[in-house]
């Protein structure tokens, strides 16, 4: 039987606020195993959130502004014309789907701030991946306030590779009125507008259709893995000394595969892994089931969100094979490294499998707990420890993000003496601890 036990020191330290999780890792369109046409995968960009321009289900008007003028609203103020509430946006012609920042729950849908907004002041953003990937577009769904209907601001792309590059991409981001046909740039005509001061849909004057959410793609190096994303706004009609009264929202961002790429593989568990001071190493796994894929691409991080790849293997071609040892220089003993894959084949790259941790992350083994005593889902944020334990320091779980502490097999957890079993600080931190066992305190009280 499974029963929540938390103990009251430890809900006291939890903070109010969920995690975001605003855009999953799993892509929203997706066939495992089998070639596949073109995947869609939206891209966190909720780190990067500056900008309120759409009215949420229950924040103040007062506090949104898309230009200078007017705001957006979600669907749980008025459905005509409002976002949805589960965020997600398909466009009418390509089908690119795009996942808009938003509560956790639809009854809290864009509270708070929901783009990425650049001004006269605020010129330039960069958006760091949460999880970086291989992509062969990325497609921005963006609109600008402020430089009218015939006029556009002229606005940045800079996508920046692990490798050290950088490439900008320039294109024209038209008015939120403007609703001509451009080459490559797709509209989402399905929103309308409220003015500032007001808490009513405004008049549709015109019968075009605007305001618009323009959709523009932008070409990848589908051979290197995207870090960030740098948005910069040049001024009107390409006069960079010109940016007064202009403003850029950038909604939404989502990477999408060449055509023809094989479908996702699934990593499996590391095995033969050896973390001791002499050769440090590790096999990577993942399933073979694939279709058309020719060969596979490993990528080795010390980190779960792989900011921190391993130059050897960084988007490694480890040719059309299962399994792979992983070993060399750059390995550390007593260190867990994550690791995932991608299939390829003459398109191109899949999207990146699920990721695998070999042993327990450093959170946990910086209160004493080894690999003996516990497994770690990086996909799910899940310790489960199996053996009980005295720990040598408190667990301090990772802030910002949700985790969840299993104990399994009746085992007991022991905080060290003077100190706190498991800790969970900062914002947007939540901590869920179940499982049969029990945490007791250091003197040996019930936890
Ligand atoms: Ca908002």
């Amino acid at each position: 039987m499974i029963k929540k036990i938390m103990r009251k020191g430890i809900a006291a330290l939890l903070s109010a606020g969920m995690i975001l999780g605003l855009f999953p890792n799993s892509p929203l369109v997706e066939a495992q195993g089998a070639t596949v046409s073109t995947t869609y995968e939206p891209i966190d960009i909720s780190g990067s959130l500056n900008g309120n321009a759409i009215w949420g289900a229950t924040e103040s008007s007062l506090d949104v502004l898309m230009d200078d003028s007017a705001f957006l609203y979600s669907a749980a103020r008025f459905t005509d014309g409002g976002l949805p509430t589960n965020g997600e946006i398909t466009m009418p012609d390509t089908k690119v789907k795009y996942k808009l920042a938003l509560g956790d729950e639809s009854s809290k849908a864009y509270d708070g701030n929901d783009c990425i907004r650049l001004t006269s002041s605020s010129q330039s953003r960069t958006m760091d991946l949460r999880t970086i990937g291989v992509y062969q577009k990325i497609y921005v769904l963006a609109t600008a306030g402020g430089p009218g209907s015939g006029h556009y601001a002229d606005f940045k792309v800079t996508l920046n590779y692990t490798s050290g590059q950088s490439v900008e991409t320039e294109y024209k981001l038209y008015d939120w009125y403007d609703t001509r046909t451009v080459d490559g740039v797709e509209k989402y005509c399905k929103i309308r507008r409220i003015n500032k001061g007001y808490t009513t849909v405004e008049t549709q004057s015109s019968s075009n259709g605007a305001p618009v959410l323009h959709s523009a793609a932008i070409q990848v190096d589908h051979n290197r893995l995207l870090k960030s994303i740098t948005f910069t706004m040049n001024g009107k009609d390409g006069n960079p000394s010109d940016t007064s009264g202009l403003y850029c929202c950038v909604f939404a961002v989502t990477g999408a595969t060449p055509v023809g790429v094989p479908g996702r593989p699934t990593a499996t568990a590391a095995t033969d892994v050896n973390k001791s001071q002499d050769g440090p190493c590790f096999t990577a796994n993942w399933t073979g089931e694939v279709k058309g894929a020719t060969g596979y691409r490993l990528d080795v991080a010390t980190d779960k969100n792989f900011t921190e790849i391993l130059p050897e293997y960084n988007n490694k071609d480890v040719g059309n094979v299962n399994s792979y040892k992983v070993e060399g220089k750059e390995l550390e003993p007593e260190t867990t490294y994550y690791y995932r894959v991608r299939a390829y084949n003459t398109n191109g790259q899949s999207l990146s499998s699920n990721r695998i941790a070999t042993g327990v992350p450093k959170w946990a083994s910086d209160a004493g707990i080894t690999d003996k005593e516990a497994t770690y889902d990086v996909e799910t944020d899940t310790l489960t420890i199996t053996k009980s334990k005295i720990l040598t320091d408190t667990i301090n779980v990772p802030s910002g993000e949700k985790t969840t502490i299993v104990l399994e097999n009746n085992s007991t957890v022991t905080a060290p003496k003077g100190k706190t079993a498991i800790k969970a600080s900062g914002t947007n931190t939540e901590l869920v601890v179940s499982g049969d066992g029990k945490i007791v305190g250091g003197d040996g009280t019930e936890g």
